[in-house]
């Protein structure tokens, strides 16, 4: 069991540069004065609250122009990887799980390549309706959320630009496990075959149901339940009737109870080492009750992956 005396970092990463939408970046910020830091130290944990990216101006610098290696905002968003990549290292070094709260899914890279130089076996659940394993050579939208799973996968490293050279390549092809899929691009099915990577789509969710997926997802990746978990969860998993703020709804998606079931199985299995609860967009909300709802599903995601029980 990983984490045994209960110390977690909460990690703010207001960022958005990895992909157009403005208002991702107020996603930590919603989701810390919805009382997130207090929810999860009632479940036992000793919380502290990170803002490695402290109060610098990403936005006004951010664009919309590809560069010379077909993605966007390459600086900014390796710029902020790093930061977050190396408070992730420190919280785990001093023994604490990091808990990083986006923000885009860009960051992904920080949190997975850092989980994984801390613990060279710690396997990835991603819980996302996007696979993110764009590489910049087969990125149509030049977004850099969509392809964080590439880079520390090392998949086409000469596409990619100079700024990422220093996200360690330390992810195997048989460490990562998707759950949720329904929104994947030609280019992410070819790698997923390419590689075998393991992954269980909204498909397989309606086949087997979320129970036996859940299971199926560990043995793929953990088959004896020993290695650490990183739970990467993006918001957008969830179906938008439940989460409508965020940045690329794609309809049926996992209901509410089955999206909050992936992170209480983890939570039960002892495994989870760190976690990602990214792409809550007050921004787009239409309206409070929007607002609401995602950002209280995004707390809810965190609380139970942290150990919350309904009995
Ligand atoms: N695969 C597409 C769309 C996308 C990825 N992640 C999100 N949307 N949220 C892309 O842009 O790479
Ligand atoms: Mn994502
Ligand atoms: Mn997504």
């Amino acid at each position: 069991k990983f984490h045994p005396n209960k110390k977690a970092t909460i990690i703010t990463a207001p960022f958005s540069g990895g992909q157009p939408k403005g208002g991702v970046e107020l996603g930590p910020e919603y989701i810390l004065n919805a009382g997130f830091e207090k929810q999860i130290s009632s479940l036992g944990w000793d919380t502290e609250v990170a803002h490695p990216l402290d109060k610098t101006d990403y936005e006004s610098v951010k664009s919309d122009e590809k560069d010379a290696y077909g993605v966007k905002n390459s600086k900014i968003v390796s710029e902020c990887c790093k930061k977050i990549h190396h408070q992730v290292k420190a919280s785990l070094g001093a023994g604490r799980l990091p808990l990083t709260i986006g923000g885009d899914h860009s960051i992904g890279s920080a949190t997975v390549s850092a989980a994984l130089e801390h613990n060279p076996d710690t396997c990835v659940l991603w819980i996302d309706a996007h696979a993110d394993i764009n590489t910049p050579a087969t990125t149509d939208s030049g977004n850099l959320h969509g392809c964080p799973m590439s880079f520390v996968m090392g998949i086409d490293p000469e596409s990619y630009p100079p700024e990422f050279e220093w996200i360690p390549q330390n992810l195997k092809h048989n460490k990562l496990v998707y759950i949720g899929l329904r929104d994947v691009d030609d280019g992410e099915k070819a790698i997923l075959r390419k590689y075998n990577i393991a992954a269980y789509s909204m498909y397989h969710v309606d086949k087997y149901g979320i129970g036996k997926v859940v299971e199926m997802a560990l043995d793929a990746v953990n088959p004896d339940r020993k290695f650490p978990v990183h739970l990467s969860y993006d918001v957008d998993a969830i179906d938008p009737s439940f989460v409508p703020a965020t940045g690329t709804r794609v309809e049926g998606g996992l209901s509410l109870r089955e999206g909050l079931f992936i992170a209480e199985e983890v939570a039960q299995s002892g495994l989870l080492s760190s976690m990602d609860i990214v792409e809550t967009n007050p921004m787009l909300a239409e309206t409070e009750e929007h607002i609401l709802d995602t950002v209280s599903a995004a707390c809810a995601i965190g609380r139970c992956a942290m150990g919350q029980t309904l009995l």
